[in-house]
C-alpha cells in the first residue's frame, strides 16, 4: 500500500487507528470454547479458538479502523496452531478487507543476509504490508527490508515502555539521543514512502522532539488503551498535514469484554476512538 493509498483511506474513514492482534487464550471470551468445539476437530482447537476470535473482533472493527497489527509473540507462542492461525488471518483480511494495512508486529533485524530471509517470510510468505524492524544492528540489518515496492519498514524509534529510557533516551557529547540519532541515520536508507518509525504513545510531549527530525514520516503509535497513552497529546504534539499517526489499540479494544458481546463491545470501542479522531481531523482540517 502505497501513502497515498493510506491516506486515502484516512480520509475516507475519518480514522487513523490501528487494531491491534494481540490473541491470548487465556483471555477468551465466555462461550467462544463452545462454539468452536462445534466446528473444529479437537486438535484443531487452539487454531480454531485464534481464529474465530480474531475474525469476529475483525469483521466488528474493520468499519473503524485503516490496520491491524497482529503481533507475532501472540502467534508463536502457540506453535504450529499459533502460526496457521497467523497465516489464517492474513488472508482472511487479505481476502475480505483488501484496503487494511496489514502490520506484522515482529520487531526483526539481523546480519544482512538473515534480514534477507525475514523480509522473504513477511512481505513474500505472509506478504503483509508492514513490518516493524528494530533498528539496533544498523544499516545492512535494515535495508534488506525497503527493497519491497509498496511495502513498509517500521523502525523502532521510541517506544511506549518504561525500559525505552534505558538505551534509547541515552546522550551522546553532543547532548544527541540515541532515538534522534536512529531518526537521522536511518532516513540515508528509507522515506517517507517506505519507511514509519514506532513511537510510543505514552511519550507526550516528545512528539515533538521527533517531528522535528521526521517531519513528514507515518509513525506507528502504540501504547493508547491499556498502557494509558492520551490520543490529544499524540495528535497535539505529532499530527502533520496528512495526518502521519497511525495509533494502536489492542487490550482496549479486543478484551473489553469477555462476555458473549466482546465483538460487538470491541467494535464500540473502535467506533469510540473512530469518533474521537473523525472531530480531531475534521478540527486539523483534514476531512
Ligand atoms: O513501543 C512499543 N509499544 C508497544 O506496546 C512498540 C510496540 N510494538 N508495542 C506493541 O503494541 C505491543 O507489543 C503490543 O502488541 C501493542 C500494544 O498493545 P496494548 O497495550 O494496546 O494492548
Amino acid at each position: 500500500m502505497t501513502r497515498k493509498e493510506l491516506i486515502e483511506q484516512i480520509r475516507e474513514k475519518q480514522s487513523f487507528l490501528c487494531v491491534g492482534l494481540d490473541t491470548d487464550l487465556d483471555k477468551m471470551p465466555k462461550g467462544l470454547k463452545e462454539i468452536v468445539k462445534k466446528e473444529y476437530e479437537e486438535e484443531e482447537m487452539t487454531f480454531g479458538m485464534l481464529f474465530e476470535f480474531s475474525t469476529r473482533i475483525i469483521d466488528a472493527t474493520a468499519p473503524y479502523c485503516v490496520a491491524y497489527k497482529p503481533n507475532l509473540a501472540f502467534y508463536e507462542a502457540y506453535g504450529i496452531e499459533g502460526m496457521a492461525a497467523f497465516e489464517g488471518i492474513i488472508e482472511y483480511l487479505q481476502e475480505n478487507y483488501p484496503k487494511h494495512l496489514i502490520i506484522a508486529d515482529a520487531k526483526r533485524g539481523d546480519i544482512g543476509n538473515t534480514s534477507k530471509m525475514y523480509a522473504k517470510t513477511f512481505f513474500e510468505q505472509y506478504n503483509v504490508d508492514a513490518l516493524t524492524v528494530a533498528p539496533y544492528m544498523g544499516e545492512d540489518s535494515v535495508t534488506p527490508f525497503l527493497g519491497y515496492d509498496g511495502k513498509w519498514v517500521v523502525l523502532l524509534a521510541l517506544t511506549s515502555n518504561k525500559g525505552s529510557h534505558d538505551f534509547q533516551l541515552m546522550k551522546d557529547e553532543n547532548g544527541e539521543r540515541l532515538f534522534e540519532k536512529v531518526l537521522k541515520k536511518s532516513q540515508e536508507w528509507g522515506n517517507d514512502e517506505n519507511m514509519m518509525y514506532v513511537v510510543g504513545a505514552t511519550q507526550g510531549q516528545m512528539f515533538e522532539d521527533i517531528r522535528k527530525l521526521a517531519p513528514n514520516h507515518f509513525l506507528l503509535v502504540p501504547g493508547v488503551g491499556a498502557q494509558g497513552g492520551s490520543l490529544e497529546e499524540v495528535c497535539k504534539y505529532g499530527m502533520i498535514k496528512d495526518c502521519g499517526l497511525l495509533v494502536n489499540s489492542s487490550r482496549g479494544i479486543i478484551y473489553a469484554s469477555n462476555e458473549k458481546d466482546f465483538d460487538e463491545v470491541a467494535g464500540q470501542k473502535a467506533q469510540e476512538l473512530q469518533q474521537q479522531m473523525a472531530k480531531i481531523l475534521a478540527d486539523a482540517g483534514i476531512c
